[in-house]
């Protein structure tokens, strides 16, 4: 079967809110919610690499993807059409095969790193590796650190201010820092990630000022929230934003990214001879910035990519 050829923008009428296996929910232009089918060889756009350099999508739409939905009954629909990736946010599908892509969210102005001050600890690594997926992607990416109202040891997100990253430190319990992060999403796409039980969802609802989604209870064994949602869900906000709550993950494997790249979405150190150069670091050049902020980070992540991480 041919694939599609992606739509115009101009022929699309919805966005994609939410991905089930076979369903998806999709909000129309008009504000309503629809509920669609979709036949995969109609959908299958041809995306940027796409199968020519060996990958697939897990699913054929991903929230945030424009697509042409033809209504068949208030509420349901089939989508009959999708258009062109601005940009999209992957990573390696966990527990599939070789080569299979999920899509978390496509047409994205801003990935938005939630991470807890404490309850869990704030977690550079993962922190780093979305920062360096946003890098990838060709998407701004900001921190915002949840839990300020609770005690917590050194303040580790002051290296990515120095860095040059917006960081928003904020409370939903106490209603702090609110307002400066909510004048900074306003009017973009953003996409909220980090580990799970951080508090995108409270944030969310305290953003909103409605309960957009269920708040996780909090494991009394591993103080991390437990899984409440498993798609990704893109929600309206005021000032024509759209913001996507994501489900917390506990990894996130990085996509399309060579070792001898990785460096180039580090910025301090992307100016180094041996990153400009687009090669590995000696031991003597690595060890040479293991003492910078994301040293170890780098280090850390240069490694799994260089056993194969995907
Ligand atoms: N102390 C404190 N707890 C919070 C805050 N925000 C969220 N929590 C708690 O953290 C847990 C996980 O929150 P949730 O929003 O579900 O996290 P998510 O998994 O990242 O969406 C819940 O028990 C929340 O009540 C906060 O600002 N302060
Ligand atoms: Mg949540």
């Amino acid at each position: 079967v041919p694939e599609a050829a992606p739509l115009a923008d101009e022929e699309a009428n919805a966005t994609v809110a939410e991905v089930f296996p076979k369903l998806c929910r999709v909000r129309l232009d008009d504000g309503t919610s629809r509920l669609c089918s979709y036949r995969r060889a109609t959908v299958m756009a041809p995306r940027a690499g796409g199968a020519a350099a060996g990958w697939k999508e897990r699913a054929p739409v991903a929230v945030g993807d424009r697509v042409r939905v033809h209504s068949t009954d208030p509420g349901s629909g089939v989508v009959e059409g999708v258009c062109a990736r601005r940009n999209f946010l992957a990573r390696p599908a966990p527990d599939r095969d070789e080569g299979m892509v999920h899509v978390l969210a496509s047409n994205l102005d801003v990935l938005l790193v939630v991470a807890s001050a404490s309850h869990p600890e704030f977690s550079p690594g993962l922190v780093d590796r979305f920062l360096v997926a946003a890098s990838r992607a060709g998407i701004q990416s900001a921190l915002c650190i949840t839990k300020r109202d609770l005690p917590s040891e050194a303040a580790l997100w002051e290296p990515y201010l120095a860095l040059g990253f917006p960081v928003f430190e904020v409370s939903s319990r106490e209603r702090s820092g609110l307002d400066t992060l909510h004048r900074f999403l306003r009017g973009k796409r953003a996409v909220f990630c980090g580990h799970s039980g951080v508090g995108k969802t409270s944030l969310l609802n305290e953003l909103l000022g409605r309960p957009v989604g269920r708040v996780g209870a909090m494991s009394e064994a591993t103080g991390k929230g437990r899984h409440t949602t498993t798609s990704a869900v893109l929600i309206d906000a005021p000032g024509d934003s759209l913001w996507i709550d994501t489900p917390g993950v506990r990894e996130f494997g990085l996509w399309a990214i060579e070792p001898e790249g990785l460096a180039s979405h580090f910025p301090e150190f992307e100016s180094l001879p041996w990153a400009r150069e687009a090669r590995l670091p000696s031991d003597d050049e690595l060890s040479a910035i293991e003492t910078a902020p994301r040293g170890t980070s780098y280090r850390r992540i240069l490694a799994s990519l260089l056993e194969g991480e995907r």
